[in-house]
């Protein structure tokens, strides 16, 4: 079993809606052991476009780096995400942020995502889960990567707690 941790994110159509279903159907290939709490953010990259919610789940899983991108990949599609250019507005994008502490580099996939030490969007919420994971190349903690960021407050509203995902609010 090996914990990962998957950085959810949409930013079109039914975003709650997008994050919730692919909560429910992650734990089709792994036991979610924790949920962060649901922030809106401000785009990263390719500015034009809509605002973001995000989120980061842990996730224990048996699958294989590939098995689990493949999955999420599933998930993605059956959202209906559509890729007309790099950075496009997304109904949902599934990241494996960290794979216990491998460290992968391929052109299909990298472990750990090769950005998450630039974005607020996935570090606050992580650091909820996991303030003193590692990052196993970085030699970092997450709340160090946190803090080197400066001040994210305008970036990122925490707009719900980690109930998002299963109660009513
Ligand atoms: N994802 C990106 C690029 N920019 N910005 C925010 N706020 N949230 C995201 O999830 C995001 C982004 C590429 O996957
Ligand atoms: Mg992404
Ligand atoms: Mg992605």
């Amino acid at each position: 079993m090996v914990r990962t941790y998957i950085a959810l994110g949409s930013n079109l159509g039914d975003r709650l809606g997008y994050l919730r279903g692919a909560v429910r159907e992650m734990a089709a290939v792994g036991k979610i052991v924790a949920i962060s709490s649901l922030y809106e953010t401000t785009p990263v990259g390719y500015l034009d476009q809509p605002w973001f919610l995000n989120a980061v789940v842990a996730l224990d899983t048996e699958a294989s780096p590939k098995g689990l991108h493949r999955h999420l990949q599933g998930l993605e599609e059956a959202a209906g995400r559509q890729r007309p250019f790099p950075n496009a507005p997304r109904t949902l994008d599934l990241d494996i942020v960290f794979y216990g502490d491998l460290v992968l580099d391929r052109r299909e996939l990298t472990i750990p995502h090769p950005r998450l030490h630039e974005r607020a969007f996935v570090l606050v919420p992580l650091v909820e889960l996991a303030p003193d994971l590692r990052h196993p190349t970085l030699h970092l903690t997450v709340r160090e990567l946190l803090a080197a960021l400066g001040d994210v407050r305008g970036q990122l509203l925490q707009i719900a707690g980690p109930d998002w995902a299963t109660g009513e609010g």
